[in-house]
């Protein structure tokens, strides 16, 4: 009997030759390239670094998506509590709808994972079609995206639309996404030792890195444009939710209302979108979201410090002082 073969993995799609445009091909073959540990390899594009089987991706959204002032725009470098603030965006925007308990029953997010709620545009829309027809979202659209300010379509930059930027502890980041990686690489690949991780990530050489200029790109855009781009540290959430959630309702044009201050609606958020109730959900702990990737794969602690438990002092303080010097004269720290 022939042993069965193991799935191929979520990218191999992605890499098809009918799949991916021309333009793409031929930017692949020209532009600076690593290996990468999924395992494809890394392209640097506009001074970020992209894995091959997203470039296509990344093409068609740049050279299609059109914003519309009302929408709003979740980013954050992959890892950075992507999930949780989509859900935590999501509440807020259709927080009317599921109000009683009765409706509360049939709040989306027990039978949808975030990611399928807010769908990423260069990671699922443009990556699954070249220019996907947006017109069946409800205004706002809540959409998500990991593009660096400086790569986003030139839609973005110039409508009113709103980004709200959450950012994260790069050590805690690096810890997350190399959890990610051993999971999402196919078995016979091995795992990848975070010492490596950590080498290329201080290299700038990461998905969407250098992660630095992801965060400094979206800090400027937050100074200089309070009113279209809120800057978050997923510690301060975590710290204190409450009152963040709070700021992303006015930031968004959708702020508490005495009433609902006074009745729970924040608390009630927060225990919905919480890493307990999230990653209990039979819709979290098993499936795959159209990407490819497993539901389950999101849900791992949701925890600040937790690089203390992999990583040695040193190599928290390399991390540190990389981030020091290339963060220096912003005013951001971590
Ligand atoms: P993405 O950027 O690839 O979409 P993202 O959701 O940011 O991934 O990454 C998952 C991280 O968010 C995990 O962190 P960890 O590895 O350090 O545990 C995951 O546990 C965390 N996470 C997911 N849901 C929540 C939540 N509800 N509250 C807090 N953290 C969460």
């Amino acid at each position: 009997m022939q042993a069965s073969q193991p799935p191929p993995p979520f990218y191999e799609k992605y890499l098809q030759d009918d799949v991916m445009s021309q333009e793409c091909k031929d930017l692949l073959s020209s532009v600076p390239s690593e290996e990468d540990w999924f395992p494809t390899s890394l392209h640097l594009y506009q001074g970020f670094w992209f894995p091959s089987w997203l470039l296509n991706g990344v093409l068609a959204c740049q050279n299609h998506f059109q914003a519309h002032p009302s929408d709003i725009l979740l980013v954050t470098s992959p890892k950075c509590g992507t999930s949780w603030l989509k859900a935590i965006l999501f509440s807020l925007l259709n927080r009317g709808k599921y109000s009683d308990s009765d409706s509360q029953q049939r709040h989306p997010l027990l039978t949808q994972n975030p990611h399928d709620l807010v769908p990423f545009l260069e990671l699922r829309l443009y990556l699954q079609q070249k220019n996907p027809d947006l017109t069946a979202f409800a205004s706002p659209r809540l959409l998500a995206t990991h593009l660096p300010y400086s790569s986003l379509p030139q839609s973005v930059r110039d409508s009113k639309c709103k980004l709200v930027y959450l950012c994260r502890n790069p050590k805690d980041n690096i810890v997350s996404m190399w959890h990610f990686i051993n999971k999402a690489r196919p078995e016979e690949k091995g795992q990848i030792p975070l010492l490596e991780c950590l080498d290329k990530f201080c290299r700038g050489v990461s998905m969407y890195g250098p992660y630095w200029d992801h965060v400094l790109g979206y800090h400027k855009a937050s100074s200089e444009m309070p009113e279209k781009v809120l800057f978050v540290k997923y510690e301060e959430m975590k710290e204190d939710p409450s009152v963040h959630v709070r700021r992303l309702a006015d930031f968004m044009g959708c702020p508490f209302s005495e009433e609902e201050l006074r009745d729970g609606t924040v608390e009630g958020i927060l225990r919905m979108c919480s890493f307990d109730n999230l990653s209990a959900l039979e819709v979290n702990k098993s499936g795959k979201l159209s990407t490819g990737l497993e539901r389950k794969w999101f849900f791992r602690k949701g925890e600040v410090g937790d690089w203390v438990n992999y990583m040695s002092a040193e190599m928290g303080e390399r991390i540190d002082g990389v981030m020091e010097e290339k963060l220096h004269g912003s005013g951001l720290k971590f």
